[in-house]
């Protein structure tokens, strides 16, 4: 399998309950290296710009409303398969059906308020990156 990169956030709530340390274990338990990270509190159009695919879902203005709720820790994480990787620690988007054991259910409050967000595909995970980090930021390389 391919050596991957996927773009992580830490959401407010779980910024909040202060599980950051706890959420980068279960990254490096998995083999995923923190290759990039910053803390970062998103604004209104940064929020809106980053979640621009889900502009016409029922959600949109509640999701956008929560991810500038408060600070968010955004990560670049690195390693085999990372991007289906992480989406297999994360869980289902709905805590409530997420796996025993997965960040979402062991972290998460709500489909709204849950946890975590991790880029889903190779080319969305290519524009995630760069939209938060540039190649200098990203560990020098
Ligand atoms: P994410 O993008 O945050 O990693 O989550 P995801 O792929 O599991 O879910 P996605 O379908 O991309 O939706 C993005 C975020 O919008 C919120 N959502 N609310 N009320 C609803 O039906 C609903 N559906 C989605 C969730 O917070 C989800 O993480
Ligand atoms: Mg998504």
């Amino acid at each position: 399998m391919a050596v991957e990169r996927t773009l992580s956030i830490i959401k407010p709530d779980a910024v909040a309950k202060n599980v950051i340390g706890q959420i980068y274990a279960r990254f490096e338990g998995a083999g995923l290296k923190i290759i990039a990270s910053k803390q970062k509190q998103l604004s209104r159009a940064e929020a809106e710009a980053f979640y621009a695919v889900h502009k016409a879902r029922p959600f949109f203005n509640d999701l956008v409303s929560f991810m500038i709720s408060g600070p968010v820790q955004i990560q670049v994480l690195e390693g085999e398969g990372a991007i289906l990787k992480n989406r297999d620690l994360m869980g289902a988007t709905d805590p409530k059906k997420a796996e025993k054991g997965t960040i979402r259910a062991d972290f998460a409050d709500s489909i709204d308020a849950n946890a975590v967000h991790g880029s889903d595909a190779p080319e969305t995970a290519a524009q995630e990156v760069a939209f938060f980090f540039s190649g200098l930021e990203i560990n020098g390389r």
